[in-house]
């Protein structure tokens, strides 16, 4: 694949990404198109660390083990759960959904959902195709957005925390009335 140029407004972010085996014709190629992505944007090899689970439920835990381990800047899961013919679907994709966003409120640390939810393979395909609309390479683009956002976040947090104690003067030193 060649790169555009997109200069480098990731470079030092440390992205986990967590990867689904199940479908794994699919989420390799949501796979590979995260890490070009991320790449494109300047995150280097050494910040970007991957991680297999056997399905898509298996997507949350360690997804928050990875936050948890205070390495990453957001941790990017990619899955594809198929309808098909089984009743697993409504499960597994309420509970990867419910799970990951959970993960992101426990940990403070930004998650990004690239778990496809399709009714046939031929759909999940075609989201991960490079040449359209692919659903890794978005993913990277949230995760680099994201961090972005909550370093601004994180920011005003400390600076309405250090003014709220600035405020806060002891009895002794407050002017009399
Ligand atoms: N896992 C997926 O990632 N996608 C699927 O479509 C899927 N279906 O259809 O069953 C699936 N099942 C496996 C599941 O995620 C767990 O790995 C398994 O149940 C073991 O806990």
């Amino acid at each position: 694949m060649k790169h555009r140029k997109m200069g480098r407004s990731a470079a030092g972010f440390r992205i986990g990404i967590v990867v689904a085996k199940f479908n794994q014709q699919v989420t390799n190629k949501l796979l590979n198109a995260c890490v070009d992505m991320l790449t494109a944007h300047g995150v280097c090899k050494e910040n970007m660390n991957v991680v297999r689970v056997p399905g898509a439920f298996e997507i949350p835990l360690v997804a928050r083990a990875m936050a948890q381990s205070g390495r990453f800047d957001a941790v990017i899961c990619l899955g594809a759960v198929i309808r098909g013919d089984t009743p697993h679907f409504e499960y597994i994709s309420a509970e990867v959904s419910r799970g990951i966003g959970q993960a992101a409120l426990d940990t403070d640390v930004p998650m990004i959902f690239g778990v496809l939810t399709t009714e046939t393979v031929a759909q999940a395909v075609e989201r991960a195709d490079r040449k359209k609309f692919n659903r890794g390479g978005e993913a990277a683009k949230s995760a680099i957005e994201m961090v972005t956002v909550m370093r601004q976040v994180n920011r005003m947090r400390q600076n309405s925390d250090a003014g709220s104690s600035a405020t806060l003067r002891p009895a002794s030193r407050r002017p009399a009335n």
